[in-house]
């Protein structure tokens, strides 16, 4: 019997294995989430991103419960920008800029306070950590060859920002032919209106992109999944 997470715009069916279901938390680190760093700099309230960090936090924990493989993002760059993209450094200026000196050490720049993923949602050894130089995940990163590795078929899509790194990583994994869900209360913009547009566009037009679910439809599919397992 198959289990499934009651999702827009249909229910999404999870796999028999549920070693192929991969949580990935996208960029939960200091820079978009505290003052001092780069979302700061941008412009941004960061204060807003902070509304989801219990409900990912209890998400991620009911996952580690179930064994489930589970990748975090973190982006960054090499202290001499050498893979920084060039769009990145001509674009996005604020106050700061990448590579800059900011409240929070050297602005998304690896090994950095800033660039640390929040104490609240600290990987464990045995998840895999994946530095990514752009907007999406598998630009220029170890992580195609990762999920590969591990024979994984569909992600659980969290983290921040909404509209960028998420949904570029969401619209880059369909393209690669995952079958992605987008946790609706386990991302956050510092836009509202442009969360509820990068939902609305996922599940748009039969799900053209994936499929969208509240944390708790997900943890309820997942305990139904695990019932039927055994
Ligand atoms: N600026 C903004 O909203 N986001 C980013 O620059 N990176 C991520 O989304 N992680």
């Amino acid at each position: 019997m198959t289990s499934t997470i009651a999702a827009l715009p249909y229910d999404y069916e999870l796999p028999e294995n549920l070693n192929q279901l991969a949580l990935v938390i996208i960029d939960m680190q200091r820079d978009f989430m505290e003052p001092g760093g780069f979302g700061a700099a941008l412009g941004n309230d960061v204060t807003r991103l902070q509304a989801i960090v219990p409900t990912l936090k209890n998400l991620l924990e009911v996952c580690r419960t179930y064994h489930l493989p589970i990748f975090h993002t973190i982006e960054c760059h090499k202290p001499d920008l050498s893979d920084c993209p060039s769009a990145k450094l001509k674009r996005g200026r604020g106050s700061l800029t990448i590579g800059d000196e900011g409240g929070m050490g050297r602005i998304l720049v690896q090994g950095e306070p800033g660039n640390g993923i929040i104490s609240e949602l600290q990987p464990l050894p045995s998840e895999v950590l994946i530095p990514k130089p752009g907007k999406g995940a598998f630009y220029n990163t170890i992580f195609a060859a990762e999920l590969q590795k591990r024979g994984i078929t569909h992600l659980l899509i969290a983290g921040v920002t909404t509209e960028v790194c998420v949904q570029t990583t969401m619209r880059e994994a369909n393209d690669r032919g995952y079958e992605c869900l987008l946790i609706e209360d386990c991302t956050e913009s510092y836009f509202p209106a442009f969360k509820q547009a990068t939902l609305e566009m996922v599940r748009a037009q039969g799900g053209i992109v994936g499929w969208t679910a509240p944390a708790i439809a997900v943890i309820e599919g997942l305990a139904q999944a695990v019932r039927v397992a055994v």
